[in-house]
């Protein structure tokens, strides 16, 4: 089992997702950051900019960030420090699980759509190793995510296995649960973490 250092599991796995999102590095997360990981994500898949999953894709990754920017944004700036990020997240979606359905749900549905290149409602590793990259993780990550969130171990990755694994990925305290491992090993080092508040 990995071993989860002071910070709790949920804590980190939050930080992960901070750093994914912070496309441009600047230490915050803004609308832009949000936009720009949606086109990457259509990018990495080569889905069409005016494509409809690809405007379904932006549509929901908009309403995740107004959905969002409401409960963080404690002091209102327009951006999200990665404490009011861990924080907001927590009530947004762990504490508040229709609160998960509207502003997370979307965005899941609107990925596993686009990852879904042949549209046979299943993703194999490389259409999932795809959307990976887009975030930035390594292959081996992307393998070892694969491996663990295929529950019926049938070599592909259904619509609920991977709502289910993203679902626990950003509520989830349980070190069992296995969708700790939507972006790879959860204990690995390796695994950019959000930069440390101050
Ligand atoms: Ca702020
Ligand atoms: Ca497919
Ligand atoms: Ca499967």
């Amino acid at each position: 089992m990995p071993v989860v250092e002071a910070k709790d599991l949920l804590d980190r796995k939050l930080d992960v997702c901070f750093t994914h999102g912070d496309v441009n590095g600047n230490g915050f997360l803004e609308a832009a950051d949000s936009l720009a990981l949606a086109a990457r994500v259509a990018t990495y898949l080569g889905e069409p900019m005016g494509s409809h999953k690809t405007q379904k894709l932006f549509q929901a990754f908009e309403n995740f960030w107004k959905h969002v920017t409401i409960k963080m944004d404690t002091d209102n700036d327009g951006k999200i420090s990665p404490e009011e990020w861990r924080k907001g997240l927590r009530k947004a979606f762990a504490e508040d699980p229709d609160g998960y359905k509207k502003g997370f749900h979307p965005v899941a549905e609107a990925i596993f759509s686009i990852c879904d290149r042949d549209d046979d409602g299943s993703l194999g590793q490389s259409e999932f190793a795809k959307f990976h990259a887009a975030f930035g993780c390594t292959s081996a990550n992307s393998q070892l995510a694969f491996e663990h969130l295929d529950a019926d171990g049938d070599g592909t990755l259904t619509v609920e296995e991977l709502l289910n694994a993203w679902h626990e990925y950003y509520t989830s305290n349980d070190p069992n649960a296995r969708g700790n491992w939507l972006y790879g090993d959860p204990s690995d080092k390796t695994v950019a973490v959000g930069k440390p508040t101050r």
